[in-house]
């Protein structure tokens, strides 16, 4: 497909969905489809994950991307953007990570926030949001764009469900109340050598932050952050590739270690 007029919601969540089934790369949608805008990339966005939906994966909650200058400064992208979990992408902690599955998956530490109450926009703040977070514990996100060399633009990430693959809650679960998360340290390394830090100040100031920011942008979309759901704040350091035989660690002050394997 290369002219602008065969592209709809419809084919572009088509491409996306079999370059995931087929592991296959390809080339930026909007290399072909020069007005994929913003609000049609959530459209597609949006269809990609109702299909997964009709085939019986269930939703589970949200993701933020970009939202660190790591991740953003990597990207080329400095705009934060949202996109959806199901229970096909959870990977139990110590699991290893699936290599064969994947195109060229790879991980970065996140805080990730267990939702006790809806959380609905427009107007969240950084404290109305915590007080809407039940439980915090640490993540690592498991990424795997399905375009060539993890170049796109924001629309075409967007179009592709952030690049989501796969992702791991950490097994130790602290009260929000009982932990500064702008201080809340993560030391990655990968075979025994630290290869980045951060702290949760890295996303957006606090991932309290973050978590206001997709409430209120899912608000502008009429959707809203539902209680029970998972929400990861974002990236705290860049990614780092994951290979078979490789061990990945990413160690947080108080919310514990998450072990990542290559397999
Ligand atoms: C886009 C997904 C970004 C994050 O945490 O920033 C993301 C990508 O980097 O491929 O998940
Ligand atoms: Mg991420």
């Amino acid at each position: 497909m290369s002219r602008d007029s065969i592209w709809t919601v419809e084919t572009a969540a088509d491409v996306l969905l079999e370059a995931e089934a087929t592991r296959t790369d390809r080339h930026p949608i909007t290399d072909d489809w020069a007005a994929l805008d913003l609000e049609t990339a959530y459209q597609v966005q949006d269809r990609l994950i109702a299909r997964k939906l009709a085939l019986g994966e269930k939703l589970v909650g949200v993701k933020l991307g970009l939202t660190s200058r790591a991740k953003q400064q990597r990207m080329g992208i400095s705009s934060p953007l949202t996109a959806w979990l199901t229970d096909g992408m959870v990977l139990a902690a110590g699991a290893p990570v699936p290599t064969h599955e994947l195109i060229h998956p790879r991980v970065e530490p996140e805080i990730v926030f267990v939702l006790g109450e809806k959380l609905e926009g427009p107007g969240v703040t950084a404290a109305s949001a915590m007080a809407a977070v039940r439980s915090v514990y640490a993540g690592v996100e498991v990424i795997d764009s399905r375009y060539t060399d993890f170049r796109f633009t924001l629309p075409d990430v967007v179009a592709d469900n952030a690049s989501s693959a796969r992702f791991v809650r950490g097994e130790i679960e602290r009260h929000p109340a009982d932990l500064d998360l702008a201080l809340e340290t993560c030391v990655l390394s990968v075979n025994g050598v630290v290869v980045d830090t951060a702290t949760g100040a890295a996303v957006q100031g606090h991932p309290a932050e973050a978590l206001a920011l997709a409430a209120n942008a899912l608000a502008a979309r009429s959707l809203a952050l539902e209680a029970g759901w998972i929400v990861l704040t974002g990236g705290m350091t860049d990614a780092v590739c994951v290979e078979p035989g490789q061990q990945i660690v990413a160690e947080f002050t108080n919310l514990g270690a998450i072990t990542i394997a290559g397999a």
